[in-house]
């Protein structure tokens, strides 16, 4: 059978890229519906072939619509994912709305797709950066016992949206004719500094909390804990902006359970995991960088390191498409699994 789907924030970046998928992968739609702000709305986008005006979502936009992917922002999800579910959708949410609530289940098929089946209407897809953190650690942690996640991680600005982007490209102008850098988004549009991205790291994603870390990072700790199904596990994460525009990567300290572990043991578990792809020898300079990871599904895993002190310890750099695996293609794999397992119904 075929679904009716609406796609809200279809403009987006993210919504750009589930549309692509949509179509890449055959996805059994009767119905397609573009839906996005106010402000975004009258555009048009082709669709296998055909052009489709995109309309301003309001409650009535989910009349009859059996799967809805959200992705236009937190506060467009708290205002319409409930009107959706009301009237029998079920909802993908792209956003960090609903992630920490205890009746939506936060997933990541290769790890967590059962918990799928307990949904009541609406799903969270988790923050890019913890989807493919975790997506290459479960295997790890299923088979060697995980017990700590130290993280940094080297963010592409796409994950700030197309403005972004821009922005980074007429900074880069700029600098390079010898110009000013012009900053209003970046670090974060809702903060009062903004400071240049280009030829620059911001160790700031998101808005400071009151603990001083950032909503990224806490994010990027609590989803990891939710996922896994591990509160006791120790996860600690500082988030910094890089000038590029796709893929996040990430330096990752972990400690197994397990005391006698080997590099080559690590490397035979992620060779047989799903959705990883291992790139790592040293010999021939092979390990996973943004630009190659750019446009692909899979995660990617090199360098890993035993730790030269702690018995338990491993060091492994994570890369991986930010807006693919990190939103638009897990988005897209949830609404796989929920149809392939019956598990849209209610
Ligand atoms: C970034 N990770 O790179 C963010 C973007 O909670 O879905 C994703 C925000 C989210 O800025």
């Amino acid at each position: 059978s075929a679904y009716n789907v609406a796609v809200v924030g279809a403009t987006g970046a993210v919504g750009h890229k589930i549309l692509e998928l949509l179509q890449e992968k055959d996805f059994p739609i009767n119905k397609l519906k573009l839906l996005s702000s106010k402000r975004s709305a009258g555009s048009k986008q082709v669709f296998n072939q055909e052009e489709i005006m995109v309309e301003e979502a309001v409650p009535e936009s989910f009349e009859g619509v059996d799967i809805a992917l959200f992705s236009a922002g937190g506060s467009v999800s708290k205002k319409l994912a409930s009107e959706a579910v009301k009237r029998g959708a079920v909802v993908i949410d792209n956003t960090s709305a609903f992630r920490m609530d205890e009746s939506v289940p936060l997933v990541v098929p290769e790890v967590n797709k059962e918990d799928l089946k307990d949904h009541q209407g609406i799903i969270a897809n988790p923050n890019c950066s913890t989807i493919q953190m975790v997506a290459a650690l479960e295997p790890l942690k299923a088979k060697f016992g995980l017990r700590r996640i130290i993280v940094s991680t080297y963010q592409a600005v796409s994950g700030a949206g197309n403005e972004a982007c821009d922005e980074l490209a007429n900074q880069s102008q700029a600098y390079l004719s010898n110009e000013e850098m012009k900053a209003t988004i970046l670090p974060v549009k809702g903060d009062e500094n903004h400071f240049p991205i280009a030829f620059n790291a911001l160790p700031q994603i998101d808005l400071f909390q009151e603990n001083g870390y950032t909503f990224e990072e806490l994010k990027m700790i609590n989803e990891t804990k939710k996922i896994m199904h591990a509160p006791d596990l120790s996860v600690a994460a500082t988030c910094v902006r890089l000038p590029f525009f796709t893929s996040h990567a990430e330096s990752v300290y972990i400690e197994v359970e397990n005391e006698d572990v080997m590099v080559k043991d690590i490397w035979e578990v992620l060779q047989h995991a799903e959705g990883i792809v291992l790139q790592d020898n040293p010999k021939e300079q092979i390990y996973p960088t943004p630009l190659a990871a750019e446009g692909k599904q899979d995660v990617f895993v090199g360098r890993v390191r035993k730790d030269l002190d702690n018995k338990h310890g491993f060091h492994l750099w994570i890369v991986s498409d930010n807006l693919l695996k990190g939103a638009a293609w897990n988005t897209v794999q949830i609404a796989q699994e929920l149809i392939q397992n019956n598990w849209l119904q209610r």
